[in-house]
């Protein structure tokens, strides 16, 4: 499929560089490069497909050379949109590269959109959809073992294992559609057949994949940790110790922090955000009632939770409150202030919490904080023994939601069978999951979700 128009961009990052590229892509590409690009030698025209010349930009009217580049044509289908492309690869100066791609735009072309290129790679089937999603994956990685991920992910290791399944439900459709046939004739499915089996086989290997979500989101987007505790624990102390600089105010007022803070860092190669948040109480005021709302939807939307305990002083309710708060999340429970004599009931905690034994550290020293730093990296639950090659990993909420449609359907499909309902209840449960596998590598996706996943792109890609 060859779209109408010619796009162009600026394909490199905005500032000052060695290079700069300007990409054309359409059925101008060529025609906007020659006219112009003045090539060195005059023997190198008419250029070929696939190779760099030197030469000059040149505007015309009036004539003006704008810079010294190299230039080269990919014909279609061999480029990266599958259309033919022209690249401009000039010095890379912002206001340069401004002036040359406007002169490219006079010429013909029109301005891309955001991942433009990338969307036009997947309609002249070049890539699948969960592959053009692994190039902004490639871009945005903030982890190495993220970049392997999306690695494997743009050379399709994810989309083959979803048409692996979508391959096996296909022919258990066949099979049941067959019976469907054959229902005329009074032959119901026959639970006998293998149809069951491949059913179990897929349910098996989508919930496989549906499992290294959590470990593989971490790997794309680092880890969020909220810190959360009562007033006055040592949360803002805390932040500032493990980000080793006075970010956030500490004072001995309890309900000092009011809003979030949030700040990064890496433990052990893992991005963490942060987040100091307001203290967990009866709110005295609206303001102060509104950031502990705050604090509590935060922490649903976060990877995991630092509880934090001030050991000076007994355990109370508040403690409480946070702890039966944050039970469905993955937590760290810290005692702060060890410093300090002990006041706090390490019994009553442990009755509390008997799975989750506590650190004591001191944000105010520094003491326990390496230990603290290993549970961060602990709770980000990078299980390296287990089988999370990197070509086996899920990362994009997008996917793992389709996928977990995919599996209700099935289970559903599952039940029918096992419950001897007619072979269409069956199928149409069947048809559902393919669907919902299909929209994760483009075959049933829609204008909305296609403008929603190129639109976070930059414009260039
Ligand atoms: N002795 C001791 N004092 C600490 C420690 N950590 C924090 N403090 C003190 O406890 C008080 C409260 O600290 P903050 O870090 O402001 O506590 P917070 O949890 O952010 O409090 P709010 O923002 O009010 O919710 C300050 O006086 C800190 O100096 C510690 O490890 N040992
Ligand atoms: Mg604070």
């Amino acid at each position: 499929m060859i779209l109408g128009d010619t796009i162009a961009a600026v394909a490199t990052a905005r500032g000052p560089g060695g290079i700069g590229i300007i990409r054309i892509s359409g059925p101008e590409a060529e025609g906007i490069l020659r006219r112009l690009f003045r090539p060195r030698r005059d023997s190198a025209l008419p250029m070929e497909s696939h190779r760099l010349y030197l030469g000059r930009v040149v505007a015309p009217e009036p004539e003006t050379v704008l810079d010294e580049v190299l230039a080269t044509i990919m014909k279609a289908p061999h480029s990266y949109t599958g259309e033919d492309v022209a690249e401009i690869h000039c010095h890379g100066g912002v206001l340069l590269l401004e002036r040359i791609l406007s002169e490219v735009v006079r010429s013909g072309a029109r301005p891309a959109g955001p991942g433009e290129f990338t969307r036009r790679a997947f309609l002249n089937d070049r890539i699948g959809l969960a592959q053009a999603e692994a190039v902004w994956d490639l871009i945005n990685g903030k982890t190495e073992k993220g970049l392997d991920i999306a690695l494997s992910h743009l050379e399709g290791a994810l989309s083959d294992r979803v048409q692996y399944l979508r391959y096996n439900l296909t022919e258990a459709l066949a099979l049941a559609e067959t019976s469907i046939d054959f229902c005329d004739e009074d032959v119901s499915m026959d639970p006998a057949t293998n149809v069951p089996r491949i059913l179990e086989h897929c349910m098996e290997s989508a919930s496989a994949l549906l499992s290294t979500y959590r470990e593989g989101k971490i790997w794309r987007d680092g880890l969020s940790l909220v810190i959360a505790g009562k007033p006055n624990a040592g949360k803002s102390s805390l932040l500032n110790r493990l980000l080793g600089e006075e970010r956030a105010i500490v004072s001995t007022h309890p309900g000092t922090t009011r809003d979030f803070i949030e700040e990064g860092i890496t433990v052990r190669g893992i991005p963490v955000r942060l987040t100091d948040t307001a203290g967990i109480r009866q709110g005295r005021d609206d303001v102060e009632e509104e950031g502990i709302r705050r604090v509590w939807s935060r922490i649903a939307a976060c990877d995991a939770v630092l509880v934090l305990l001030d050991g000076s002083v007994p355990l109370s309710a508040e403690d409480r409150e946070i702890i039966a708060g944050t039970r469905e999340k993955k937590t760290l429970l810290c005692i702060n202030k060890a410093d300090l004599p002990g006041v706090l009931d390490r019994e009553a905690l442990g009755a509390l919490l008997p799975e989750c034994p506590p650190l004591e550290i001191s944000a105010k020293f520094g003491t326990g904080i390496p230990e603290l730093k290993e549970a961060v990296y602990g709770i980000a639950a990078l299980e390296e023994t287990r089988d999370m090659t990197a070509d086996r990993i899920l990362t994009n909420l997008r996917h793992k939601e389709a996928l977990e449609r995919a599996l209700r359907c099935l289970e559903r499909g599952r039940e029918a069978v096992a419950q001897g309902m007619s072979p269409e209840c069956f199928a149409l449960e069947l048809r559902e999951a393919l669907d919902a596998l299909g929209e994760i590598t483009g075959e049933t996706t829609n204008e909305e979700i296609l403008d929603r996943i190129f639109s976070r792109f930059c414009i260039g890609k």
